[in-house]
């Protein structure tokens, strides 16, 4: 589970299908909004280089990331895209705040997924400090947006 064990972009890019003709939406929380928007690039960068075209590509900013899990159902109701990815970054402060955040976000992204209907891809860096997002957004880490382009693409071509 240890991130220091894995860089979140490196992928065997052989194990990777032609994502030609796949449409993503993308939820992204506005709260540590340039974590998210490193994660967003990533992830639109990752995906595009697998061969998503850039229109078939559906951003929706919500506030936070709590509110990941309506961005995402709205998405899954909609029946537009093949796959959802839901980015968000959650940072520890001094209150519990952070796991009813976390609880919330998780377990409804993971509802969503029991529903079966496309899959939503768990985008969210739950992090003790702001350093520690930074080196999962493209920093010593690698960037989760890749990782959840990729997991993305296998998924819903896997089982295409
Ligand atoms: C309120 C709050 C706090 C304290 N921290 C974060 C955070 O670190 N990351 C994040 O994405 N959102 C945070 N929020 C906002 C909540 O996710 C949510 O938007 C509000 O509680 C309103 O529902």
């Amino acid at each position: 589970m240890a991130s220091s064990l894995h860089n979140l972009s490196d992928y065997d890019i052989n194990s990777v299908p032609d994502a030609t003709g796949m449409k993503v939406g993308i939820v992204v929380s506005e709260w540590n909004d340039k974590i998210t928007g490193a994660l967003l690039d990533g992830a639109c960068k990752t995906l595009i280089k697998h061969g998503v075209k850039e229109d078939d590509i559906i951003v929706k900013p919500v506030p936070g990331s709590f509110e990941l899990v309506y961005g995402a159902a709205r998405f899954v109701n909609a029946g537009l895209v093949d796959a959802v990815i839901a980015i968000g970054c959650v940072i520890r402060g001094d209150t519990p705040h952070f796991d009813y955040i976390c609880q919330g976000a998780t377990q409804g992204l993971a509802d969503l997924n029991r529903e079966g209907k496309i899959p939503v891809i768990y985008g969210l860096l739950t992090c003790n400090t702001h350093e520690q997002a930074q080196e999962r957004c493209g920093g010593m880490f690698g960037n989760k947006g890749d990782e959840c382009a990729i997991t993305a693409i296998k998924m819903v071509k896997g089982w295409e």
